[in-house]
Parts: structure tokens; sequence; C-alpha cells
């Protein structure tokens, strides 16, 4: 046994680690020589195993549970895998021991050599050629570790990582996510003369002050007189400042053991950083030995801006911004946590082009390449500590053999991320009750980093005003709408109100988001949020062995859809127990990063540029930014006309600050005729951007230039209706009758709202037809029909009568009491096969529904299956608000038209309702052959209540009676 794994760190929460360097602000990941790739491998069943003879390989960076172990993902939300209490782990704890040998480049003699291990989960022990090294936990940021005595420049040493999976520490890394082990972040060496800068803090101000704090080692001890350092700035000459060379002196407060030097600068005219106008200045801190010549450097790319806290409001440069935010793991749906530079770049141009401007690494210290793309593209960081206790939070935020563990993991993320501008809060941590080890980690933070609030939602919770709690910032999460506004006009609020977590996106959801952002927008004292999560976590898997498709599964799905023989696992697809099932599909985002429709709406919630109103003179247009004008930006105007017209002209952009609004001329007529009209300005990006092309599309802000006319007139009777004996109407274009339909596939808001459950026990799902009563009367069939749902009856009534070219058909629907709650009032029928595409007039072109409904009033048309979005578990899908007529067409141009009464819900899908809520997956569904259209006449709201609030009462459908009307022609 080798003595690392005698000493049994994986059940000592007081070790923190062993032998690990310090972290620091100087990024050394680069230049250096890479470790990553294929090591020599083995999975042992604990750490008290003894090492075999027999290796297999595994890749690094990437974590086993992917990589063809028989230790396969786990998913728990809440509850831990296992059942031992803090600090111990199970019996059975997967061990992974990775070894490769490693050529130490000859020309690094005489230099200090550091390992370092990016990431590995959750303990990870350190040894070179069988000596021990170290020992490190927190899964998400990196350790490092001298080598210098344990290696030789110019020869071979065998580098064993081992890797134990649970441990003390798992208990402090219980978020809401998969469970795998293994090394997930590269693994590298690098070589620094022996003395070397062991940190440096940047500090660079809106009125462009540079301070940079510098921390010089020497490893051969004390260092030499007359070191110094010197720095540059976009080639501007950075000095040393000896007033606090003087003053160090003076003190003596520094020894031969720790230099301390400070540069300083003042930037005339700086360009301030902020995540509209992302500036960053180039900056090269350098360590001199007493001859000049250079022993270290350290670069750094600088934004100058303030963070502060005035009265309610948190100020960026002054300013009271608005906090578009989103939640963020590290996720792939391959590799896991391992994300490579390119996947999160894509990820941050995403979160850039659908109107985001601020990220909350939830819940840990991300990728450090995420921090320097966010200071590159312009987004807010929340940066978050790796420390959540969810199913035993209480028992460990005062448990003072953790102490040390919270102070770790706060502090050492402070220390690598404090000279990001990006990085604009620090976040204690997640859902870990609140407890005395939160006060010491936040003790830290405040001073060594005084110029940045702090936030931690589990001591806000105490009382969202409170002076003496660890959170500079009221950061609830699903915090309802009301209470919000209520806190902000109560007077009693004194922190800015940002919820740290809100609009949970689990499959068809975010719901009244539009609503959320009325109110933020309205109400001084909320600045935003963070929507709940960014990922669909789901992990491409092989449907024939149930296993992780791993990185041979690159490119097995498009479109947010796994390819045929693959599916998008989810909690217990891996004979995972206990799981919490679909819970870790719940981003904006489907596992390839396909956006979800919920993006589309953002956007437009989020548009920088906004058509106030209009005006005889014009529309008014608004610049809705904090810190820029709209030069960055070109506009369309696009006239949309109900009798099919789009009427395009380019569109002067005013040069506007921001605030401010003004009315431009409309350089295209609206025609007399045409019927109801709408205005869309058309944004798109003016040039290339860091995270969009040219072209791109901001925003489609929106006004109503006409409103629709009453009704259109109904044609003449000219010849009967038939029905078949249960009084259904046949119709040669459909396969299956409109009928009264109540229900929709639960969404996973429905089925954890508890809705869906009382829907089946009012049996909506399965409702019982009877006919009542047929009557003729000319060119009209009544047809009066009841529909038992349990006890409830709903009576219904179809008025059927030819119409020039079709039928006209009148309904009515009696809501009782009983039934306060449904999913929709309306019809569904099946087409026959044939039509492939819908074109309607309406929002769109993205899926809409009443509280999602932002997307603008225009001519859309996509094929039918491109209608419908693939949400992980099959649910309800594909709608579509606000329709007044559609057609649905084959490619010979034969199919059908709709003309409704009033704007509708309609969706047009190859689902039933029943069989989307018989599947569990995509591959179990077979789609029908003609189309599954439903005509509603209400719908309820999506909501968010599979975590968080309901929709609201105006988006229920009520009780009573309901009418609607539509005309069906053939094309
Ligand atoms: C909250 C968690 O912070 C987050 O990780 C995630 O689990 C989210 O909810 C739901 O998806 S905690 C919840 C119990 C309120």
């Amino acid at each position: 046994m080798d003595p690392l794994r005698a000493l049994r760190p994986w059940e000592a929460p007081e070790v923190t680690s062993w032998g690990r360097l310090a972290m620091s602000g100087v990024d050394r990941r680069h230049p250096s020589l890479s470790l990553d790739g294929d090591w020599h491998f083995q999975l042992l069943p604990s750490p008290d195993a003894p090492v075999g003879e027999t290796w297999s390989t595994a890749h690094v960076p990437g974590a086993w549970t992917l990589q063809d172990t028989d230790d396969l993902p786990h998913y728990t939300n809440v509850r831990m895998p296992f059942a031992e209490f803090p600090p111990h782990s199970p019996a059975a704890n997967p061990t992974g021991v990775y070894e490769r040998t490693v050529d130490v480049p000859a020309e690094w003699a005489g230099r200090r050599i550091v390992l370092q291990v990016g990431a590995a989960e959750s303990v990870l022990l350190v040894q070179v050629d069988g000596r021990p090294v170290g020992v490190s936990k927190d899964s998400h940021l990196a350790a490092e570790f001298d080598l210098t005595a344990v290696v030789r420049a110019g020869d071979r040493a065998v580098l064993r990582l081992t890797v134990v999976k649970w441990s003390d520490a798992s208990h402090l890394e219980d978020q809401d996510q998969w469970w795998h082990g293994g090394i997930t972040r590269p693994v590298l060496l690098y070589a620094t003369d022996p003395l070397h800068l062991a940190d440096v803090t940047v500090l660079a101000r809106a009125d462009g002050e540079l301070r940079v704090d510098c921390r010089v080692r020497d490893a051969a001890g004390a260092l030499p007189e007359g070191w110094h350092v010197s720095g540059d700035l976009d080639g501007l000459a950075v000095a040393q400042d000896t007033t606090f060379d003087r003053a160090n002196a003076e003190d003596e407060r520094v020894s031969a053991f720790l230099g301390e030097a400070r540069l300083r600068a003042t930037v005339p005219d700086v360009r301030t950083w902020t995540a509209e106008t992302p500036e960053l200045y180039g900056l090269t801190v350098r360590l001199h030995r007493p001859d000049g010549t250079v022993a270290d450097t350290s670069y750094h790319r600088v934004g100058f801006r303030d963070v502060e806290i005035a009265g309610r409001d948190l100020l960026i440069n002054g300013e009271r911004v608005f906090i578009r935010g989103v939640n963020r793991h590290d996720f792939h749906p391959l590799t896991g946590r391992t994300v490579s530079h390119d996947d999160m770049r894509a990820d941050l141009a995403l979160l850039k082009r659908f109107g985001f401007n601020a990220v909350r690494t939830a819940h840990y210290p991300n990728d450090p390449a995420l921090y320097d793309i966010a200071d590159e593209f312009g987004l807010y960081v929340v940066d978050e500590a790796d420390i959540e206790s969810h199913d035993h939070a209480h028992e460990i935020a005062d448990d003072p053999r953790y102490l040390n563990a919270f102070v770790d993991r706060v502090s050492r993320m402070v220390l690598r991320d404090k000279n990001h501008p990006s990085v604009i809060i620090w976040s204690l941590g997640n859902e870990s009750d609140y407890g005395a080890n939160h006060d010491a980690a936040a003790g830290w933070v405040r001073r060594h980093d005084p110029t940045r609030p702090v936030q931690y939602e589990g001591a806000a919770k105490r009382g969202w005003a409170d002076p003496d709690v660890a959170s500079d910032i009221a950061c609830p999460m699903y915090a309802p709408l009301e209470d919000c506004v209520a806190h902000a006009l109560s007077g009693k609020q004194t922190k800015p109100l940002i919820q740290c977590e809100y609009s949970h996106a689990m499959g068809n959801s975010n719901g009244t988001l539009a609503d959320h952002w009325a109110a933020i927008e309205a109400t001084p004292g909320l600045q935003g949020g963070f929507i709940w999560e960014f990922w669909d976590h789901g992990i491409l898997q092989r449907v024939s062995d149930g296993r992780p498709a791993g990185r041979a599964g690159a490119g097995r799905y498009s479109d947010g859809v796994a390819a045929p023989g693959h599916r998008w696992a989810y909690g217990g697809d891996f004979g995972d127990t206990p799981h919490d099932g679909a819970f870790i599909a719940d981003g904006v985002v489907f596992p390839d990063r396909t956006p979800k429709p919920v993006l589309y709406e953002h956007r437009e919630i989020a548009a920088p540029v906004r058509l106030e109103s209009f005006r005889h003179e014009g529309p008014v247009i608004g610049n809705h930014q904090h810190f820029r004008g709209l030069d960055w930006l070109s506009g369309e105007w696009l006239l949309s006309l109900a009798d099919g017209r789009t009427l395009t002209a380019p569109a002067e952009l005013p040069d506007l600050r921001p605030g401010e609004t003004a009315a431009v001329p409309l350089p295209l007529d609206l025609p007399d005729d045409g019927g109801e009209a709408w205005l869309t300005l058309r944004v798109t990006t003016a040039r290339d951007e860091a995270w969009a092309p040219r072209g791109t599309v901001v925003c489609l802000p929106q006004v109503r230039l006409r409103p629709r006319p009453v009704r259109e007139a109904v044609a003449v009777p000219e010849r009967t209706v038939e029905v078949d004996a249960d009084g259904l109407l046949v119709h040669p274009l459909l396969r299956s009758a409109p009928t009264l339909s109540l229900w929709r596939a639960p969404t996973d808001n429905d089925e954890l709202g508890g809705m869906a459950d009382r829907w089946r026990e009012w049996g909506l799902d399965a409702p019982v037809r009877r006919l009542v009563a047929v009557r003729r009367d000319g060119a009209s069939v009544g047809v009066l029909a009841e529909y038992a749902f349990g006890t409830a009856v709903v009576r219904h009534e179809q008025v059927l009568t030819a119409v020039e070219g079709g039928i006209r058909v009148e309904e009515t629907a009696e809501l009782p009491e009983a039934l306060y709650d449904v999913a929709r009032v309306g019809s569904v029928f099946e087409t026959v096969a044939g039509p492939e595409l819908l074109d309607w007039f309406g929002p769109g072109p993205w899926e809409s529904y009443p509280d999602r409904a932002t997307a603008p009033v225009g001519h859309h048309s996509l094929p039918v299956d491109d209608l419908f979005t693939p949400y992980l578990r099959p649910q309800e899908s594909g709608g579509r608000h606000g329709v007044r007529h559609f057609t649905l067409s084959a490619p010979d141009a034969t199919g059908l038209a709709v003309r409704l009464d009033r704007p509708s819900q309609v969706s047009v899908t190859r689902y039933r309702a029943a069989d989307l809520a018989a599947a569990a997956h995509h591959d179990e569904l077979v789609p029908r052959e003609g189309c599954v259209v439903h005509i509603d006449a209400a719908h309820r709201g999506l909501g968010t209540a599979s975590c968080g609030p309901d929709t609201f009462a105006s988006y229920l459908v009520p009780t009573g009676t309901h009418r609607w009307g539509w005309i069906l022609r053939a094309l």
C-alpha cells in the first residue's frame, strides 16, 4: 500500500491538501508541456484495493465514467448517491489509477518544475517514481505540485495520479448534476526560474488607475538583493511604485523570503470595460533579476471597470445595469465535465447572441477558459465556489471539521480569478444552509478582495435586507415575482435584488419570462437574475448496450436530436439508483447546444433596441442599452400584412445614447387594403463581433400598425355537410374528425407541479364521448355531444356549415367548475397523409405559448417535422400562439387551409398527446403519417412549476362557456 493511501485522506475533511502549491492569479497554462492523451489506467473497486498488473488506457482529460469502464454516470439532485453520513464515504469506492512516463526536458535543468492537474474528482493523490508528492481536493480547481526535488531534467519519470471518487469532499460537491469520476481538465508540466512571480493582483479602475501587486519568491530561499518588476500595458510603460517600496522597507513588513512590489500607471482617456464594451488592454508583468534580465513574466488582459453597490443598486462604472443571466455548468454530451476551449467559446457566443449579459458559474469555478472568453465577449460573471452540501447542508455549515474546506475552496477561487474584469461578484456556493463556515469564507474574501460584492443565497434567505448576513446581494432562487416587487416597493429594501436562479427551463417551460422582465424594468430595486440553466445535461447513449457513446459519439446528433440508435440519457438510464430522472434536463439549450424556443423569446425580451410606439410622424425607436449607441447595429423594416404580403425597406438607425428615443420616418407606405398590419424592425450586427458574424439577428422588435378586422364575413351556403353515425365530420382531408380536447401531454412543469396528476384523476387523458343529438338545418348540421371526464361532464356543440370552398366549424364547450384548471379547450383532428409544410400568419417562427409569446407576428413557414421541439422527455410541444390562419400543404400544393375567428393557439405535429405521454425518450416515438392538429380556444400557460412558481392566474383556462370558430378549406 502506498503511503498516501495508507493515510486515508478521503475520510479526513480537515485535510484539504498536502504538498499542494498556493493558488495564484498567474496563469501558467501556456507555455507548458501537455500531459494530455492516453494514460495507463486501472479502476480499483476501492482505494484500499491493491494495484494490479493489468492496465487498460484512459484518455486525459476525461471522466472514466464515460470511457468504457463499469462505473457509469449517476444522476441525483439533492440526495447523495450513497447512504453514509459526512464525512464518510462508501466502502465500494471506485478509484482510478492513472500512470504514465514523462520525459522531463533537458533544458529545464536548474528550473523550478511544477505539475498542474486541471481538475480531478474528488480526491487526487500524486506520486512520482513511487514517492508521495501531494494530495488535493476541490474537484473544479487546478492543483499544482512542485516536482523540482523529485524529477531530473533530461530524465524520464513515472507519474502516478490516483483519483478516489467518493470522499468527505463529495458531501461538499452535491450539486444537481451527474456524478462522474476522473481527471476532467488538462494535465501539464511547466517550468519557471527559481526566482518567480508567486502571485499577481491586477486592479484596474474605470478612471484609468492601474495597480498591479506582485508577490515574488525564490525557490532557492532568500530573494536576491536588487530584484525588481516592470510592466507594459499595450506599449505604455508601467513603473514600479517607489512609495510602496519605501513604505514596505520602513515597516519592515517583508522579509527576504517574500518579495512584494507594486506597479502603477494612470491610463489617459481609458476605454472602460463593460459587458457591452469589453475593451481589454494587454498587460505584461516582468520580474527582473538584479542584473535586469527577465526571470519571469505574467500576461493579463486587463479591463478597466468599477463594481459597487450604492443603496439598493448594483452599479457597473456608476450605472445600474440589468443582469440578464443564466446559470452554466461545465457540460458536454460526450465528455461530461470536460469542455474544450472551442466548445466554451461556442457556449458564450450563443449566450451573447441571445441577449444574455451574465453567467453564474453554477455551482463551482468553471474551466479557466470561460473567464478569458467572458472578458473578451463581455459577460458579467458571478463566480461560485465549489460548495454544495445540499443533502447534509445543516450539519456541514457549522461543522468545524469542514471549516478549512470552506475557506480553502472560496479563497482558491478568488486567488485564481481575481484578475478577470468579467468577474463582478463572488458567490460562496449553493444550497448549503448557512453557518459559521460561510462567515469564515466571506471574511477571507472581504479582506483579500474588497473590490467586489459577495453573495450567497443561503445567507440571503435569512432576510433579504439583513445587513448581518454574508450576502451583499438579495439573491433568492425561484422567488414569486409578486414577492420581489413587494420587497422593492416596501421601503425596506437595502440590497440589490438579483435572483441567483429563476425561470426553470425544464422541458417546455419558462412561462411568464416576459412578465418578469416587464416588472423588473418597471420597478426600481429589481435588477434581474439568472435563468436556471444553460444545459440539458443529456448524455449521448447507445440504445443497443445502454453505454455512454463517449468520444466515439462525435457527430451522432444534430438539431437537438440524437441519431438513430442513440438517445439523450437522463437519470436512471444507466441503471443508476437512486436517481432524479429528467430533472437533469432543464436547460435553455439541448445537449448539443441547439437553442430551445425560450432562447428566441429571451432574445426579444432583452432587445437592446425597441419600437416604443408608432406616432403619425413614424415609429419611435429606443436605445435600451446601458453604455453604447446603436452604431454597431443595422436595421431593416418589415411590414407584414394579413393578406400575405411583407413589404421591406432598409432602416436608418438614429444616433441615440442609452435611454434615449427618437421618432424616425418610415420609408414604406401602409396600403389601405391588406387588413391587420405589423411593423418589425429587423436588427442585425453591422460588423463582425467576436461572438457573431456581421448580419446576425440581434432582435426583432415590433409594433402593430392596424388591428384585425372584427371577423371575416361567412361565405354563402352551397351544399350540405356530411357527418357519420357518431355525429363526426366526414371530410376527404381528415383521417379523424375534430373532437374536443382538454388535455395535453404533460410538460415537466405539469408533472412536477401536480397538474398532470389532477388531470389524470379527472380523466382528461381518456374522455368518453357520447353523442346526444344531431340536428340538420339547411346547410348546417348541429352536433351535440357530452364528454364524460370521470364524474364531470362537458357539453360540446359543433355547428358545421358548408361555405364557399369548405366548412365552417363553430364550437361551444361548457366547462364545469369541477374542471377548474385544464390544459386546453379546443379541437383536435388528424389529417390524411400528405401535408408536410405549415404556413401561418401569427407570432413566429419559433414555438410559443400564451405565457411565452414574444415572437413577432408575420408570415412564417416551416416543415411540420421542424415545428415540434424534441424536449428530452416527450411532452406537449410545437405550439404556436395567436395564429390567425394557416395552410398545411403537400409538395404537390394540395392540402388544407384553416382560417380562425380569433388568433388562437395552434399546434401541428405528428403525434397525439397520448403518443407523447406514453414515451420516455424520443427513440420510442413513432410519427403518424398525417398531421395531428390542435386548435385551442384557450390553452394553459406553461409557468415554471417544475421548480418555482406556476404560471399566473391570467394564463389559466377559465371554467364556463368557451366558443371558437374556424373555416376549413381544401387548397
Ligand atoms: C436549485 C439548485 O440550486 C440547482 O442546482 C438546481 O437543482 C435547481 O434548483 C433545480 O433544477 S435547488 C432547488 C431544490 C430549489
